[in-house]
Formats: structure tokens, sequence, C-alpha cells
């Protein structure tokens, strides 16, 4: 394919030093010119194809320089897990904050948000949750994820920037606990639903649920059948690391009565 047969000119990535930035990384390159890669940390050298700005998301003015040029965003930086306030508050309240801002300066048309199953973590695991029910996050992280989903919905509305937000179950090599052989997204399904999310004529606002085929599910996703993603892989190969997972919830631990399972245990927890 030479450079101008790719379909989009810029994308760029943020969080490209995390576990999935550095995936997305190669995975990427064949929809853009050119790949952009954004992280508060370090990057290595850029490779053929790439461009690298390292910048912290909490900095305004680094945000704009950051989007120049850009015609989509995929915006994976941020803290991943729960953790204080004050740390969440800069990476992912008002680094988004500064990501849309930027967008809406630079006349970018779509983002893709890798939002989390945290938003929901507070529904029990005998709930199934589809893109319309109210938000239920698990702590600080999650409310962090439903503001973005909030925000990209308002500058949908306002400017009709268009975002699917990805609520990404987990997203591993493999499942490597009971409550991921019900969440497990892996990479190759990964990598489609954002091909899908990138490519579909209209996306409007869509929430959209990132898990693989798993036998187990917790989550509705044909409020985002518009995208025509579909999932090929399945935890199911891994079933025999996880035995009884057929079972599962099998105990009236509060990480298995709910969604969100760890995540619990750094919050107040209700039964
Ligand atoms: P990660 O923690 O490995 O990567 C996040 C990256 O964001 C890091 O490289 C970090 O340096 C960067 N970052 C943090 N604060 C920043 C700031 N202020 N400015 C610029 N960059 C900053 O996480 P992972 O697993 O790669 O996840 C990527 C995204 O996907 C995150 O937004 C996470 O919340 C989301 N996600 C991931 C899931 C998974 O299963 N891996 C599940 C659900 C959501
Ligand atoms: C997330 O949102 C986190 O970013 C990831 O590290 C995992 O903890 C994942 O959720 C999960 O629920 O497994």
């Amino acid at each position: 394919m030479t450079p101008s047969a790719k379909p989009f000119k810029r994308i760029l990535l943020t969080g490209a030093a995390g576990g999935l930035g550095r995936i997305l990384r190669e995975r990427i390159k064949p929809w853009a010119e050119i790949v952009r890669l954004s992280d508060i940390g370090d990057m290595g050298e850029a490779r053929e194809g790439e461009e690298i700005v390292q910048c912290d998301l909490a900095d305004k003015a680094a945000v704009l320089a950051l989007m120049e040029g850009v015609d989509a965003v995929l915006h994976f930086g941020g803290i991943s897990t729960e953790n204080n306030f004050e740390a969440i508050m800069q990476a992912n309240i008002l680094g988004t904050y500064n990501l849309y801002e930027a967008v809406h300066k630079c006349h970018v048309k779509r983002v893709i948000f890798a939002s989390s199953n945290h938003t929901m973590g507070y529904y029990r695991t005998t709930d199934l949750v589809d893109a319309d029910m109210p938000a239920r996050p698990d702590g600080m992280y999650g409310v962090s994820k439903c503001f973005g989903e909030d925000l990209s919905r308002y500058f949908y509305d306002r400017f009709g920037i268009e975002t699917v937000c990805i609520r990404i179950g987990s997203a591993f090599p493999e499942p490597i606990n009971k409550r991921m052989m019900v969440t497990y997204f892996s990479y190759d399904d990964l990598v489609e639903q954002l091909r899908c999310s990138l490519f579909a004529p209209r996306v409007g606002h869509t929430i959209a649920f990132g898990v693989s085929n798993n036998p187990a599910k917790w989550w509705d996703d044909r409020k985002a059948g518009h995208l025509g993603f579909q999932a090929k892989d399945s935890s199911t190969k891994f079933a025999d690391k996880f035995p009884d997972s057929a079972d599962y919830p099998p105990a009236d631990d509060v990480t298995t009565i709910f969604q969100g399972g760890g995540f619990l245990l750094t919050t107040p927890q209700y039964k």
C-alpha cells in the first residue's frame, strides 16, 4: 500500500507507551500515513511512519499543539486503574477535557475513547448491562471514564464531533483470573473494534462494549450494532486455567457479586 492510499493522513494515539498503546502502535499503521504517538512516558525512537510527541495531557497548550494536523484520535492515555482523585482528576478529567477542546479547535472529526467496564462496576454479575442503562461506576477511575463519556456526548451534541466510547473489558494477552473469563478482550478483537469505529460511515455518539465472544456475558452490545463489529475470539480457549468458571460467581465475596471485581476493594463496599 502506498502512503497516499492510506485512509487517514494522521491518527493520534495517546497512551502510546502503555500496555495497549505498545500493541496498537504497530497495528494501526495500515490506517494512516502518519501515526502520531503521545504519552507522558518514554516511547523510544520514532519508527517509519511515526511521529513522537511526549506530553502531559493535563498541559492544555501542549495538547493543543499535539492535535495540529490530526484527522482522528485514539484516546488511550491516562491513569488506567483506581488511584487518588487528584491524580485521576489531572490525567483523566482535565486531560480528556484538554483533548476535546483541542479536537474542537483543530476540527478533528472523530475520536475513539478508551472507556472502561468500571463505568458499570456496581452492576451485579447477574445483570446484563446495555448502553442505555445508567452508569454505575465503582470508583474514581470509573467516575473519570463516565466524565469522558458525558464530555464526548456534549461535544457531539454541540459541535457534531463524533465519538465511539469503548467500554473495554480486560484487554490483556490472556485472562489471569476467573472474572476475566467474562471480561476478556483479545488484542485482535480490540484492533477490529477500533477499525470498525474509525471506518463506519456515521457513529454519532456511540457507547460500545469491548469484549470478546466469551461464553458468559455481562454486556449487551447490540446498541453499537451500526459499527459492524463482530468479536471473533473467546476466553473459551483458556477454560483449562479456570475449570469451574461456568459457575461464576461462586461465592458471596463482594468481588464476585459486582462486575467491577477487585476494583470494589478500593472503595467502600455496599451489598
Ligand atoms: P496503561 O496504564 O498501560 O497505559 C496508559 C498510558 O497513559 C501510560 O503509558 C501512561 O504513561 C499514560 N498516561 C498517564 N497519565 C498521563 C498523562 N497525564 N498524560 C499523558 N499520558 C499519560 O493502560 P492500558 O492498559 O494500556 O490502557 C489504555 C487505556 O485503555 C486507558 O485509558 C485505560 O483506562 C483503558 N482501558 C484499558 C483496559 C485494559 O484491559 N487494558 C480496560 C479498560 C480500559
Ligand atoms: C480497566 O479499566 C483497567 O484499565 C485494566 O487495567 C483492567 O483492570 C480492566 O479494567 C479490568 O477490569 O480487567
